[in-house]
C-alpha cells in the first residue's frame, strides 16, 4: 500500500512558510495604569503567533496581590487598597503581566508631560477632572493632536519647541494624543 499525501486538515494549520503557528505573545493591555480604591477596569489580551497573526488561546488572569487589587479570571480588576500589584495573564505556556497602581487619595490636579527623547513621558497620565496638564516642549519640535475626540482640549499644532504649553481637561474620559511629526509618539491622558 502506498501512502498518498493527505489533503485534509493538517495543511490548514501550516502556513506558506511551512511553520506551524505557535503562541508567541499574549498581547495584553490595560486601559489605565492607575485605579482608585473601588475603581474598576477590564484588562484584555489578543494572543498572536510568531508571524503576528491572531491565534486562538484562552487567557485567564490572576492578581499578584489581592490586598491591593483583585482580578477575575476574565480580567476585570477592582482596586482594593493603596499600593501596586502585578496582574498576571496566563495562556498556553506563556505568562505576561501588567503593573497596576491603586491610589487612596484624589487624582492629581496638575500633571507635567515631558518629550525626551521621542516619547511623551509619562506615557499614560491619570488626572482629576479640571486638572491642568503642562506639556514641556524641548529643543526638538513636537506637537499634540487629540484626534478630534469630543471633550478633549484644543490641539497644540505646528512645530513647537523650547516652551511649555498648558491644557485643561474639563471632561472625564480617556484622551489619546499624538505628535504628527513623529508617528511613534502616541500617549494617553485619563481624566477621572
Ligand atoms: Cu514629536
Amino acid at each position: 500500500m502506498t501512502l498518498s499525501a493527505c489533503s485534509g486538515g493538517d495543511k490548514a494549520t501550516t502556513q506558506p512558510g511551512g511553520n506551524t503557528p505557535v503562541l508567541t505573545t499574549l498581547g495584553i493591555s490595560a486601559p489605565h495604569n492607575t485605579l482608585a480604591v473601588a475603581g474598576t477596569m477590564q484588562l484584555s489580551a489578543s494572543p498572536k503567533d510568531q508571524n503576528g497573526a491572531a491565534i486562538s488561546t484562552s487567557v485567564t488572569w490572576t492578581s499578584g496581590s489581592n490586598f491591593v487589587a483583585t482580578v477575575t479570571t476574565a480580567g476585570f480588576v477592582t482596586g482594593v487598597a493603596g499600593g501596586q500589584a502585578y496582574m498576571y495573564a496566563h495562556g498556553g505556556a506563556l505568562t505576561d503581566s501588567t503593573l497596576v497602581t491603586v491610589i487612596t487619595g484624589a487624582y492629581p490636579s496638575s500633571q507635567d508631560i515631558y518629550m525626551l527623547p521621542l516619547s511623551y513621558t509619562p506615557n499614560t497620565a491619570d488626572i482629576a477632572v479640571g486638572a491642568t496638564v503642562l506639556f514641556h516642549f524641548p529643543v526638538t519640535a513636537h506637537n499634540v493632536f487629540f484626534n478630534a475626540v469630543a471633550g478633549a482640549p484644543a490641539d497644540i499644532p505646528g512645530e513647537v519647541s523650547n516652551q511649555n504649553v498648558a491644557r485643561t481637561f474639563n471632561t472625564k474620559g480617556t484622551f489619546g494624543y499624538r505628535c504628527t511629526l513623529h508617528p511613534e509618539m502616541i500617549a494617553t491622558i485619563v481624566v477621572h
